[in-house]
């Protein structure tokens, strides 16, 4: 059996995990993702009890029980190269033996749900909507590094979108991947709209804003809105969902993203006042995860 070197898993004198500074057994296998630290405290202030807390960077971890479900609640930070790092921290946490150093018999599969903020691509898609990314497109290459990727991968959307978008930076090329099935079924009813979401490798050039960098294609976005897929459009931008659903599809987890729409961006319209409408979109995920 393979045992893996400390200089690929990092445990911390504490026996924690080395970014996410958990112990095995403080991880719930139904797991609330965040973008925000704070937002862990906002989510666990729902909770009825707390079992622990602990802080790390950005990332910040809460277990506790809601309503008899034993749920953690993590934060990310921003972008999918630290979906990489927590995706395989949990994973590690509960399928790999810290003492031993080797992969599990036993697989533990994780439930995770991320609850983020996001921009509209679309009118039919307003501030104040709740999208369900049912595929995502990652405009990142997190997924390119393992192996097998392909398995996970939509190729002929990606070629579709390469056709459509008529695609012109060269040195990426957009993957697609889809949520967990079941996962869209169980969180998402007639409230939360099922779209397609681009996972941004940026928040400025990437989702298309012009500050003082001119961008490689100003066109990318008007190309975006008008793509159709089979009748799927492109309902929205955020920065993680791509590489959470498809590393947590080769690694065996359900996995999705649900984000509020706090910006439109073809509108230009943005709602600095979302911190009021994400504790509904928290309290939808909590009593149906
Ligand atoms: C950018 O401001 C951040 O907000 C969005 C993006 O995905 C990115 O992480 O999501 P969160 O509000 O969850 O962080």
């Amino acid at each position: 059996m393979r045992v893996i070197p400390p200089s690929e898993l990092i445990i911390n004198a504490d026996g924690s995990v080395f970014h996410l500074h958990l112990k095995p057994g403080q991880l719930s296998d139904k797991i609330i993702l965040v973008g925000d630290p704070e937002r862990v405290s906002s989510v666990a202030s729902r909770f009825d009890s707390i079992e622990c807390e602990v802080s790390n960077r950005e990332f910040h971890s809460i277990t506790g029980s809601f309503q008899g479900k034993r749920i953690s609640v993590v934060s990310h930070g921003i972008g999918t190269d630290n979906i990489d790092i927590v995706l395989n921290e949990l994973d590690a946490l509960v399928n790999i033996d810290f003492t031993s150093r080797t992969v599990k018999e036993i697989f533990t599969q994780l439930t995770l749900v991320r609850i983020g903020t996001s921009g509209g691509l679309q009118h039919f898609v307003p501030v104040g909507t709740y999208v369900a990314a049912e595929r995502s497109i990652g405009f990142d290459g997190v997924l390119y590094f393992y192996a097998n990727n392909k398995n996970t991968r939509d190729v002929a959307f990606e070629e579709e979108l390469l056709r459509q978008l008529d695609w012109k930076i060269s040195e990426i090329r957009p993957y697609v991947v889809a949520a967990d099935k079941s996962l869209i079924e169980q969180i998402t009813s007639n409230d939360i709209l099922k779209g397609v979401t681009i996972a941004a490798n940026g928040f400025y050039g990437p989702q298309g804003r012009e500050l003082r960098l001119p961008l490689a294609d100003p066109e990318l976005n008007k190309k975006i809105e008008l793509f159709n897929y089979n009748g799927a459009q492109i309902t929205n931008f955020e920065m993680e969902s791509s590489s959470l659903a498809g590393l947590s599809a080769m690694m065996g987890h359900r996995a999705m993203t649900v984000c509020c729409i706090i910006a439109g961006r073809v509108d230009k319209k943005m709602n600095t006042d979302y911190k009021e409408s994400l504790p509904i979109l928290i309290d939808k995920v909590l009593n149906r995860i």
